[in-house]
């Protein structure tokens, strides 16, 4: 293992630094704009709504940003009217949001693999999120096998090879055209033969409105679930936080059809405004177990609610509110 193996989780200040700067690009009105009005104006009804307009433009959402809205007035009620505490206060709020979600990703080990089949919509970051998962497992201590599920797009294949070799994993293919559950088959059989603890099986990509699509991932839930009882122990949607809103609605489809119990923010460098994630926790209370703020094996970090929100808010890491 070369020294980049720890770079998931040693280096927490690089990535908040990294997350912050990510966050903070032109389109983040929240950071420019919020942060300004929080530190500028004196509270009031025009001020509260121009935060309401400011966490809609940043992707929280109609539904969410009224309840942060609310509680916020809330809370104004019993504290004191001072600025700062209007800020600790949306963090606070915010706070709260995620804590539901803020649930990290545990491999329990037994004798059958722990399998994680990772679904999204095409482009959304699925393969290079395995690249970054196999690296992460690794350094648990865990073994890994990976499934070539996407049997569809040309060259999906030869993408997971690169990041098995890169990660000295096993990669179980056929070729292109081949029915994806019988590969993923074959991938369990193989892992459980091994006594491989972690199976990572790719998918391609689909919209959640292609429903012959979304039917083939029910059919491989089911022949992994004939497998084992408990798999998939994670069906994992990977969300691209740069769709904004619809990230929302393709997650709610998502969860409809197949069951969601986990989830990858992905591109959150990218042109996100960043408030989409807090959207998806109110909404759906599914867990989010990684955020992805860039390409490259160190850019994943599992998801921690204090860094995001401070990040967001554009507080330092260890920002404590008393
Ligand atoms: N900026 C940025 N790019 C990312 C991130 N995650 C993935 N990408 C890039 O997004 C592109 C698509 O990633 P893939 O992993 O191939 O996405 P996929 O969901 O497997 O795509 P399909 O297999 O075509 O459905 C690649 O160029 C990745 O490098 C991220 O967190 N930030
Ligand atoms: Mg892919």
């Amino acid at each position: 293992m070369t020294n980049e193996h720890n770079d998931i989780d040693d280096k927490p200040k690089n990535f908040f630094s990294r997350l912050t700067s990510a966050l903070k690009g032109k389109k983040d009105v929240l950071k420019n704009n919020l942060v300004n009005i929080l530190t500028t104006n004196k509270i009031n009804e025009d001020l509260l709504e121009e935060i309401e307009t400011e966490l809609i433009i940043a992707d929280i959402g109609v539904h969410t940003t009224q309840k942060i809205i609310n509680q916020l007035k809330e809370k104004r009620k019993k504290n004191s009217k001072k600025n700062e505490d209007l800020k600790h206060n949306i963090r606070d709020i915010m706070l709260s949001i995620l804590e539901p979600v803020s649930t990290p990703l545990i491999i329990k080990n037994n004798d059958d693999p722990f399998v994680i089949l990772m679904i999204g919509v095409n482009g959304a970051g699925k393969t290079t999120s395995i690249g970054k998962l196999s690296r992460y497992f690794k350094d648990q201590n865990h073994s890994v096998i990976l499934a070539a599920g996407d049997t569809f797009r040309a060259a999906a294949i030869e993408q997971l090879q690169v990041w098995g070799q890169r990660n000295k994993i096993e990669v179980i293919s056929q070729e292109t055209g081949a029915d994806p559950g019988a590969v993923i088959f074959d991938a369990h059989a193989s892992a459980k033969a091994k006594k491989i603890n972690v199976l990572l099986a790719d998918t391609a990509g689909r919209l959640h409105t292609q429903t012959g699509l979304m039917d083939e991932l029910v059919k491989i839930k089911k022949i992994l679930n004939k497998q084992s009882d408990a798999a998939p122990h994670e069906v994992m949607l990977v969300l691209d936080a740069s769709l904004g809103q619809n990230a929302l609605i393709q997650a709610e489809k998502f969860n409809e059809a197949l069951g969601i119990t986990g989830l990858i923010v992905t591109k959150l460098d990218g042109s996100a405004k960043g408030g989409i994630v807090l959207s998806i926790a109110d909404k759906l209370k599914i867990p989010i177990r990684f955020i992805g703020i860039g390409e490259k094996l160190e850019d994943m970090q599992v998801f921690n609610r204090h860094d995001y929100v401070n990040a967001l808010l554009n507080l330092p890491q260890n920002h404590q509110n008393n």
